[in-house]
């Protein structure tokens, strides 16, 4: 009998959470034919990346995955033979006592946040707490041999190549989303926090001689958008143009359409943790708006991850690179790191797909979980 599987989603806020843990969960079930269930406690924001997603079921199956959703008033329920909670999220206690009932214990895991910090690898499959003799093991995603890996799915990089090699492909996912570019126009897709440096990136787009056309998915950023544009209200499908800038709001679109989205732009700014492994999988120039933390922790993680994304490019290029990510997840203005990185451009985009192929190269998250429980039974 092939090994059940619970995951527990907390949805703390944005859509990484679910994200994550639904990309997981159907990677398990596609790939490695376990029997699946995904525990949720908000299905909202899950619907806007899946909208077949029933937000008021208990109990539906989505693509091979058993979605539940987890209740406040949890009931009775049996324990699998793996149990990972995402992002440190507190199992119900039922749950753990049913854990520890059981005959065999199962495998407890605890799927941590995505970091390039030279700690993860030492500290990837470490044992953590145990209840009543259930051993809880962290288990870290990451970017160096050691750590967990990225989620990948099979084929990913393959489908992307095909897309990226077809226009006609990109033309009609883009008219789809009622996109028509104009012939020399760069694509930028922008998924980002409130953020007080956009003004100021985009005076530079706008003023710019070759023409930019922006994609913004609804989202927190366009409350910046529309001070800058001197609008207000901004829905999905408004089209704004200021000189040599278009800007376009898009609907938030499902996990693979956003990942197609990610596919046709020149350039994507990205956020938090999925869309920021999405955009690399991309082979693109990216521009990471990271999730902030507590005493700017998260400073550390975006210099950890720059100083590995950024080896092997020459020192101008990697001024370029750091220059811009510093100011925007700092807010401050874009102008001169914009016009720097332009005119690194070549070699970034080089670089862009050299660096997936590399990260491409070590296991994927999915196969290193299944590899660490086949190992642990
Ligand atoms: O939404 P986020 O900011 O989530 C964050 C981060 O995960 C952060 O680390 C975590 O602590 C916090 O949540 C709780 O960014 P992220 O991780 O990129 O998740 C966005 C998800 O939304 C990702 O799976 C891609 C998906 N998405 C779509 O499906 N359609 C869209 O149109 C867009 C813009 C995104």
């Amino acid at each position: 009998m092939k090994a059940t599987w619970d995951i527990f989603c907390s949805v703390v806020d944005n859509y990484g959470d679910i994200g994550v843990t639904w990309r997981l969960a159907r990677q398990l079930v596609a790939e490695h034919q376990y029997a699946v269930r995904l525990w949720v406690d908000d299905l909202r924001a899950f619907e806007r990346m899946c909208p077949e997603v029933d937000v008021n079921a208990e109990q539906q199956w989505r693509q091979g995955v058993e979605i539940c959703r987890w209740p406040a008033d949890w009931q009775p329920t049996a324990a699998a033979d793996v149990v990972m909670g995402a992002f440190a999220c507190r199992l119900p206690d039922a749950y753990m006592e049913a854990m520890a009932q059981q005959a065999r214990p199962p495998l407890w895991l605890n799927l941590d946040y995505l970091s390039a910090e030279d700690w993860v690898a030492g500290c990837h499959g470490l044992p953590s707490v145990k209840y009543k003799g259930v051993q809880k093991f962290f288990l870290f995603p990451g970017f160096q041999p050691g750590t967990g890996g990225l989620l990948r799915e099979a084929g990913l990089l393959e489908r992307r190549r095909n897309f990226q090699q077809d226009p006609q492909a990109r033309r009609d996912f883009l008219q789809g989303l009622g996109v028509i570019p104009a012939e020399n126009a760069r694509l930028i897709s922008l998924f980002a926090y409130e953020n007080a440096g956009l003004a100021s990136w985009l005076e530079v787009l706008a003023a710019d001689s070759r023409p930019t056309h922006l994609l913004v998915p609804e989202g927190r950023i366009l409350g910046d958008l529309q001070r800058w544009l001197g609008v207000d209200g901004l829905l999905a499908g408004a089209v704004k143009v200021r000189e040599a800038l278009t800007v376009q709001v898009l609907p938030f679109v499902r996990q693979d359409d956003y990942d197609r989205l990610l596919w046709c732009c020149d350039f994507n700014a990205v956020r938090g943790e999925d869309s920021f492994v999405r955009a690399q999988w991309a082979g693109r120039p990216l521009l990471w708006h990271i999730y902030q933390q507590q005493e700017d922790v998260h400073l550390d993680k975006l210099e950890a991850f720059l100083a590995l994304y950024t080896e092997g490019l020459s020192p101008p290029a990697k001024a370029a690179m750091t220059g811009l990510w510093r100011a925007w997840n700092a807010g401050e203005g874009m102008g001169e790191s914009w016009q720097a990185l332009l005119q690194e451009w070549l070699e970034v985009a080089e670089h862009a797909e050299k660096w997936c192929l590399g990260q491409a190269s070590q296991p994927d998250l999915a196969a290193a979980l299944v590899q660490f429980y086949l190992n642990w039974i």
